[in-house]
């Protein structure tokens, strides 16, 4: 019966075998708290943490968990619903992030990501370098994690602002893609749709919702994302260049309180995800582990969940998922919203929550 039940489950995409790591070999650590909700956490070369809170103060966070008053010198930031200072990033020596940037007409909005550099307690020689487009009235599906590629350029996820949905498909405005610029905010010549009529230069990927995590494969160099799905339907994907991701003509998600979306779960000239949760677990921020302090999760991609306030973690063969677990069953009741790995070999946990936390993870029993 149990061999049964498994070879039903793997018919099912996106459906992987549970795996468990014994509770007794983690120890979960409080770094932070007081945070007012956190969203992005980045290290410094130093050991430093950069860490943003989404009512708009940036922080920095020493290796003994002392935080420092609100760095200076950020620009306007539209703080209402998922928007605010959202994700950073640090990259040869200068601070990237990505906020929620006023727009001219009251109301409205959009995603957009500035770097400067850190002098002390403030930032100097800001530069915007992308902005989404078009400004648009909404406070929901920012997106906005940043991840730079080993070629050195930034790959930014823009959600499509939740009612502007149709957009995903188009590739003349910003909503539901993935883009790719270099540090400056030049276009990359090599962009898939460089000199097509009517496209965005900008953009690597398209047809997603709202994706709150990407990230650089170690070994591949490749950008993995997720998203979030409507109800239903969250997606881990291959984010490759000139993909359309199907959203909102495909997906195994339905309108919240039921209802079909679009055309079905797959089709021709979309790219299905390699992993797929019904019901959704509202993923935010993905880390691959890479570090020595756990070898046994060494190549294992980790995932926040804000709904279920658990880590995920999936085993993976190659591009395939084959197990997964839900992890930090014990409750620490505030939902993940990033995950990085320290230099250090640690994970690193934020929780999104008005008492806000960084979390460190360690193995137990650590001399
Ligand atoms: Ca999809």
């Amino acid at each position: 019966m149990k061999a049964l039940f498994w070879a039903w489950l793997a018919l099912l995409p996106g459906l992987a075998q549970a795996i468990t790591t014994e509770q007794a070999e983690v120890e979960v650590q409080t770094l932070v708290e007081g945070l007012d909700h956190p969203w992005g956490l980045a290290f410094m070369p130093d050991g430093r943490m950069l860490v943003t809170e989404r009512s708009g103060q940036l922080r920095l966070v020493d290796k003994d968990g002392k935080l420092s008053d609100p760095i200076k010198g950020l620009p306007r930031i539209a703080v209402a619903g998922q928007g605010g200072l959202l994700d950073v990033a640090w990259y040869q020596g200068q601070v990237y992030f990505s906020y929620a940037e006023p727009g001219p007409r009251a109301g409205t909005n959009s995603t957009a990501v500035a770097r400067a550099r850190l002098e002390g307690d403030r930032l100097t020689g800001l530069e915007v370098i992308f902005r989404q487009a078009p400004k648009y009235g909404s406070n929901a599906h920012f997106g906005s994690r940043l991840a730079f590629a080993p070629d050195g350029n930034l790959f930014i996820t823009l959600g499509e602002r939740y009612s502007a949905r149709d957009d995903a498909q188009r590739l003349d405005n910003h909503h539901g893609k993935v883009v790719r610029i270099a540090p400056d905010g030049s276009v990359p010549k090599d962009n898939p749709f460089v000199g097509k009529a009517g496209a965005l230069p900008e953009i690597w990927s398209y047809g997603h919702r709202n994706m709150q995590g990407a990230t650089i494969h170690p070994q591949t160099g490749a950008l993995w994302t997720h998203e979030h799905g409507p109800q239903g339907g969250d997606e881990v994907n291959l984010d490759q260049g000139g993909n359309n991701y199907g959203w909102p003509v495909v997906t195994f998600g339905e309108e919240y309180g039921g209802g079909k979306i679009g055309q079905g779960q797959h089709q021709d000239g979309m790219t299905d995800p390699l992993h797929v949760w019904v019901p959704s677990i509202a993923p935010s921020g993905m880390a691959f582990y890479t570090g020595d302090k756990f070898p046994q999760w060494r190549g294992d991609l980790f995932i926040g969940s804000l709904k279920f306030m658990q880590l995920v973690r999936l085993e993976l063969d190659g591009t395939q998922v084959v197990g997964e677990e839900r992890m930090l069953m014990v409750p620490i009741g505030q939902r993940i919203r990033d995950v990085v790995q320290g230099p250090d070999g640690y994970l690193y946990l934020v929780t999104d929550h008005s008492n806000g936390r960084i979390l460190r993870i360690k193995p137990a029993n650590e001399a």
